[in-house]
This record gives structure tokens, sequence and C-alpha cells, in this order.
């Protein structure tokens, strides 16, 4: 791998491989996908439900855990962490699937993931992957070297006047700032970064960093998004706030039996989670 690239994921904490998935693979990678949205899972919802902009969103549907780990066997995902992190190990998490349609759905709020999920350590990445063309203006945005910087409140993903109402609202973490507002103000508040994409390219981001972005229009009216979520060998338990008025326990809401052992710290570990490297 060009060193630009770990460089890239390191400092920046997202970097594009273009034609990462052959044909074949962006087949299969669609397959599960549209079994996803046909069969969700119960952490299935609707961002921003009742409203013009809503978005499908489904998270670690244990209905399709089995065909999700054969998948990501049979995808160059494990080599390519693992040379992107200089990892010796990379497992496989889970996948997050979004549906955009009709034109309206609008922007993903800016979020990190770490504000959802039990996560600490620089060997972790989402593997974004959508398979229309996405032009730059309807592209994921990322906030460049945001995932070495503060862990926010989440967004609770169901206030379209407000995204940055907190998710778990119990002042541990600092509310996001309201970065589209502040970049209407000032374009330059923030350094954002972001890729048109063509099917087969993949974004590979860090979970931590701050992301958002993506929405719809008349001229691209739907995007159909797979994510996959791996982790390597540092990648350690760090947990939620205590209390969270969105009732997340301090493992989160996914794989929270299985992660009931870790203490904050912890090799991010379990046996659930398919080694693939
Ligand atoms: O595709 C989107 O709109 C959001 C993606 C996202 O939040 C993620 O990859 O974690």
């Amino acid at each position: 791998m060009d060193e630009s690239k770990r460089k890239a994921f390191m400092e920046d904490g997202a970097v594009l491989i273009e034609s990462c998935l052959n044909e074949e693979q962006l087949a299969v990678c669609r397959q599960a996908y549209d079994w996803g949205v046909e069969n969700p899972g119960p952490g299935s919802c609707d961002l921003f439900a009742g409203t013009e902009h809503r978005t499908m969103n489904d998270n670690a549907n244990p209905y399709a855990k089995a065909r999700l780990d054969e998948l990501v066997g049979a995808l160059p995902f494990g080599r390519l962490f693992a040379d992107l992190w200089g990892s010796e190990h990379v497992w496989y998490f889970a996948e997050e699937l979004f549906l955009k349609s009709g034109g309206k759905s609008g922007r993903s709020p800016w979020h990190q993931d770490t504000s959802y999920l039990p996560w600490s350590g620089m060997h972790f990445g989402n593997a974004w992957i959508s398979f229309e063309s996405v032009p730059g203006r309807n592209a994921l945005e990322i906030v460049r070297g945001s995932h070495r910087g503060t862990r926010h409140d989440g967004t609770t993903f169901q206030n379209a006047e407000d995204p940055t109402d907190p998710l778990h609202g119990n002042g541990t973490w600092p509310r996001l700032p309201n970065i589209e507002v502040e970049r209407r103000a000032k374009p330059e508040a923030y350094d954002i970064i972001s890729w048109a994409t063509k099917p087969g390219d993949v974004l590979l981001l860090h979970p931590g960093v701050l992301h958002g972005g993506g929405a719809v229009d008349a001229d691209f009216p739907d995007r159909h998004t797979l994510v996959l979520r791996f982790f390597g060998d540092d990648a350690t338990f760090s947990p939620l706030p205590d209390h969270s008025v969105s009732g997340f326990t301090p493992a989160g809401v996914l794989f929270v039996d299985q992660l009931a052992s870790l203490r904050h710290g912890d090799p991010f570990r379990a046996s659930c989670f398919r080694q693939l490297v």
C-alpha cells in the first residue's frame, strides 16, 4: 500500500480506496444490502421519522449476522485494514445500512460513531460502500483529523430542527458543535474533506471522525450505502457515559451481553466477532 494512504488515514481519519471492490464483490455486497433492507433487524429505524428528510437505517441486524460474517471473508478488507493500520490481526464488527430515497432525505447529521459505540484506539475503520456514483455535492463529509480530538455527545438523529440534540444528555461529553450553522457563517470554520465516488470505490473512515452529509436531491435522488466496520490489535473498550437519557448502556446497545465482561481499557474482543486476519 502507498504510504500516503496510511498517513492519510492516521492523520485525517479517512482515505478513499478507488476501485477497491470488483464487480463480483460489489454484487455480493449489494445482495447482502438488499436482503437487509427487506429483512430489517430489531434496531432498524427511520432517522427523522415522519419528516420528508427520513433516512432508513439499520445497524448490526442479528438476522443478517451469519450472512455478513460469511460475506466479509470474500472481501479484501481484512488484509487491507491490517496493512492500513499496521495491525497483525483484524476482526469484523458488524454492518450498518443507509437508504436515502426520493430526492428528499436530508443530510446525515454530523456525529462520531464513538458516541454510540464503546471504542477507543486507532485500529477501527468503517468501509463506506455506496452502490451509486455519488457526486461531490452529495458526498459524505469528514472533519479532517477529528478522530484525534474531542469525543462529543451524539445526536438523537430525531430532531430535524436541532441536529445536535444530545443523545446521552448528561454532560459527560460536550455537546456536538452545530457545524452546518458555523460553516454557513464562516465557510473555513472547519477543515472538511470529501470525495465523489464511483461504484467499487470504498471510503475508509475512522469511526471517531466527525462525519455527516451525503444528502440526496432531485439530480441524485437515491443512495444505497452499506457500511462494514472492522477493528484491530489496539482497539480497546471505552465505555459510554453511565447515564444516558436515550437508554444507552455503558457498552452501547449492540452486542451488550457479549461485551458485559469488558472494563475500561480492556482490548475490545469478543468471540462473536469474526477474525479475518
Ligand atoms: O452514509 C451516511 O449518510 C452516514 C454514514 C455514517 O454515519 C457512517 O458510515 O458511520
